[in-house]
């Protein structure tokens, strides 16, 4: 093996490690956002005897309400971004401060998120009285 031989080879080996500890490197990253991800977008259990929800940046709290039909539910606006709340039927404007209102007038599961930041997303669970 002559030594032009010898660093092709060395080079070729370098670049073998380089490129496995940039495989597992993008591995970890992408298991980490896949969970983060599923962790924002699951809303959990809805908190009962709570009618307003806070639109802060970038989430609303609480994430999930469970409400009995006929409730008015309001989002107060407090973080510095815009934001806004879009549900099957019911839409605010895209605002940064002031509050949005809906009454929920039949019973089921309400998702709606931020139309601008795909992780705000939230859940209005509306029960039969
Ligand atoms: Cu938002």
């Amino acid at each position: 093996m002559n030594s032009t031989t010898h660093r092709t080879n060395t080079t070729r080996r370098n670049l073998l490690w380089i490129a496995f500890a940039m495989t597992l490197a993008l591995v970890g990253i992408i298991a980490y956002a896949a969970t983060t991800v599923r962790a924002a977008l699951d809303t959990g259990e809805p908190v009962t005897g709570v009618t307003d929800v806070i639109v802060r940046d970038h989430e609303f709290e609480p994430k999930a309400i469970q409400v009995p039909v006929g409730t008015t539910v309001t989002w107060r606006w407090e973080g510095q971004h815009a934001h806004d709340v879009a549900g099957d039927g019911f839409a605010s404007d895209v605002q940064t401060r002031g509050t949005f209102t809906h009454t929920f007038t039949e019973a089921g599961e309400f998702d709606y998120r931020c139309t601008l930041h795909f992780l705000m997303r939230g859940q209005v669970v509306v029960t039969e009285t």
